[in-house]
């Protein structure tokens, strides 16, 4: 017999007021939501510590996480070559989801080069510029297109190059490219670096997790510095580079009197091309038809967030919301394309008879209605989920309940963005970056962010933290959903410096920017990167990224993507925090190697804490100690 259900607080499990009021609802409709499974469904111990192998069929071989060397696997393979392995196909996993992200942009681009896809253009030739000089190509006197296609072939070689040094390397500060070097970590291509990780993974191959770790952190290197980083470039090349603008978000960006789109998943060329159909007088028209106000665009997810960013699309809420906002009954269509699209939206998609539709040949979705985006003609697809989208409107027949909030703020901050704002450059005009951390006027920078997972309160960590981390005077920047926690908190409007320590906030009133500083999607980690690294070559804190006054953390952390990006913020040389969980066995060699070893070769390390004031401490202890090597302690 069934025991009888716990029934949690909708106040425990988020403190979004919007997906609360929703969960509620959701229950009332008699809707399962994923927060209750998690419930339902709890982690197992073996696993969650990585104490466990099933790599090949003489397994799978369990460990005792309490006793982590009592044990090997069938194949004699220690704790340490376990939990390395794993974690090492987990870098390789989220590694090739943003660089298959990044490829497709670059496909995109080739076609937009070579003409055959004629629905996007390159729009930004600024930035088309900057990153050919960035990769020694002549731009003098010379044709976009030409240049454009020098940059195609040279990027990508991120992928397919199968020995030397991925191009992007060149935009590495000098120091920390010598200790990658050194270590041997320079990633050749990305598609070799992760087949090299599976296949060193694979029973019976690398069995020592120094030399797994090499690879595992080369792997991360050939996300961050390589397919996040040129699917940043080539996004901001074809839809623009973001600059400063005023967004909304919250469930209440939501309008009950006009046709609601949601617009969730990765690939922003989706997003763009429901914003030329959303705008077409035509289906305006036969929305007006219908009776809708208008045609409402929203995004979600990191979609949301590349939108947001560029051109200031609402957004209705991070990874935790996406179901919720579906039992709003207000959504007309919510199309998903890939990454961290949960296998039931299409469920509860149905319970409100919201039109739900996959869009990428790589990710359908059993069950779910398949419109293809194809880039030569993407207004075919989006234009088919408009009139689908305008049909459900005029249809509705479940009763709407929108929770009223909505968060405001200034978000699309480029590192291009921030070097100009701080003086021209990170030092040398009006109150550059480098040196208010010199005075101490800023004591350092963090960068907050990744996802939402119901294994912890969603958002709360986040938000906590942020507020920490700015009250002791500490910049941050952000992307992912964590600005999304961040916005619906109203902590990224200028306003907020009022909640910044008196250096911080001064500085924050000067240059008129809020203290925390949304960057845009995942893959815009990269911006991260390159603000790093500009603030190294910019001079004044070291000579290598490790040196720098910085840290990072993923409070709420839940997709493979995070440990990509955790270990290549770790591999840069900046200490990157993870909370709540951490998929390594404690009191273990690898362990020790992760939170320390690495640090003592020049890299960062990684940190680990299970609550957002503890996660403060351990970044504010380690900017603290980054001053004092610089003597920057004021
Ligand atoms: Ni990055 S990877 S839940 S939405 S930040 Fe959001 Fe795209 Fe994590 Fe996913
Ligand atoms: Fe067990 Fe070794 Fe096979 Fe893993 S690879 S399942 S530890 S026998």
């Amino acid at each position: 017999m069934a025991k009888p259900k716990q029934i949690i607080r909708p106040e425990d499990i988020t403190i979004c007021e919007s997906t609360q009021q929703m969960i509620s609802k959701a229950r009332r409709d008699g809707v399962e939501l994923f927060f209750d499974r998690a419930e339902e469904l709890k982690p197992c111990p073996i696993g969650a510590d990585s104490a466990c192998c099933k790599h090949c069929s003489m397994g799978p071989c369990r460990m005792n996480p309490t006793d982590p060397y009592k044990r090997v696997g069938v194949c004699g393979a220690s704790i340490d070559t376990i939990a390395t392995r794993n974690f090492g196909r987990m870098v390789a996993a989220g590694t090739a989801a943003h660089t298959d992200h990044g490829m497709a942009m670059l496909e995109l681009f080739r076609g937009v080069i070579e003409g055959t896809i004629t629905d996007f253009q390159i729009k930004d030739h600024l930035k088309l510029g900057e990153v050919a000089a960035s990769l020694d190509i002549e731009t003098d006197g010379r044709e976009i297109k030409e240049i454009a296609a020098d940059v195609y072939r040279e990027l990508e070689k991120t992928y397919t190059q199968v020995e030397g040094e991925i191009p992007l390397v060149k935009r590495v500060p000098a120091k920390t490219l010598e200790t990658w070097r050194r270590e041997g970590i320079v990633p050749r291509g990305a598609m070799r670096e992760i087949m090299e990780m599976m296949h060193r993974t694979a029973i019976g191959v690398d069995q020592d997790y120094e030399n797994l770790t090499k690879q595992i952190s080369r792997t991360a290197l050939a996300d961050g510095w390589g397919g996040s980083m040129v699917s940043t470039d080539i996004s901001d090349i074809l839809f623009g580079t973001p600059s400063p603008v005023e967004i909304t978000v919250d469930m209440g960006v939501l309008k009950e009197d006009q046709v609601n789109i949601i617009v969730h998943g990765h690939e922003p060329n989706l997003l763009e091309a429901m914003m030329v159909s959303t705008a077409a007088p035509s289906l305006q028209q036969m929305a007006a038809e219908a009776g809708a106000k208008g045609i409402n665009l929203v995004g979600m997810c990191c979609s949301g967030l590349e939108v947001l960013s560029r051109h200031g699309i609402p957004h209705a809420g991070n990874f935790s919301s996406t179901e919720a906002a579906l039992v709003t009954g207000a959504v007309d269509a919510m199309t998903v394309d890939i990454q961290c699209i949960k296998q039931d939206l299409h469920k509860v998609a149905g319970c409100y008879d919201t039109v739900f539709v996959t869009t990428n040949y790589r990710a359908k979705i059993e069950g779910a209605q398949h419109i293809e985006l194809d880039e030569h003609d993407p207004l075919k697809c989006t234009d088919e989920i408009v009139i689908k989208a305008i049909s459900r409107f005029k249809n509705r027949s479940h009763p709407i309940e929108i929770p009223r909030r909505v968060g405001r703020g200034v978000h699309g901050f480029s590192h291009e963005y921030i070097k100009y704002m701080l003086g021209g450059s990170f030092r040398g005009g009006y109150e550059p970056l480098n040196d208010n951390i010199i005075n101490g006027r800023i004591r350092g920078v963090a960068g907050v962010v990744g996802c939402t997972n119901p294994r912890s309160k969603q958002d709360f960590s986040h938000v906590e933290l942020v507020k920490e981390l700015i009250k002791n005077d500490v910049l941050v920047v952000q992307t992912g959903c964590s600005q999304v926690a961040l916005a619906k908190a109203g902590l990224t409007t200028p306003g907020a410096a009022a909640l910044a320590g008196a250096g911080l906030a001064e500085v924050c009133e000067t240059v008129g920017i809020p203290p925390v500083l949304g960057l845009g999607s995942c893959v815009d980690n990269s911006r991260i990167l390159m603000a790093v690294a500009e603030m190294v070559k910019t001079g004044g804190l070291g000579e290598s990224i490790a040196d720098l006054p910085v840290a990072g953390c993923a409070p709420e952390w839940m997709s493979e993507k995070a440990i990509a990006i955790g270990q290549y913020f770790v591999a840069s040389g900046v200490f990157t925090v993870f909370g709540h969980t951490f998929p390594i066995t404690r009191e273990t060699k690898f362990e020790k190697l992760l939170f320390e070893g690495l640090a003592s070769k020049g890299l960062g390390s990684w940190g680990f804490a299970d609550d957002p004031y503890e996660m403060a401490r351990l970044m504010l202890a380690h900017i603290d100690k980054k001053r004092q090597a610089l003597g920057i302690d004021t």
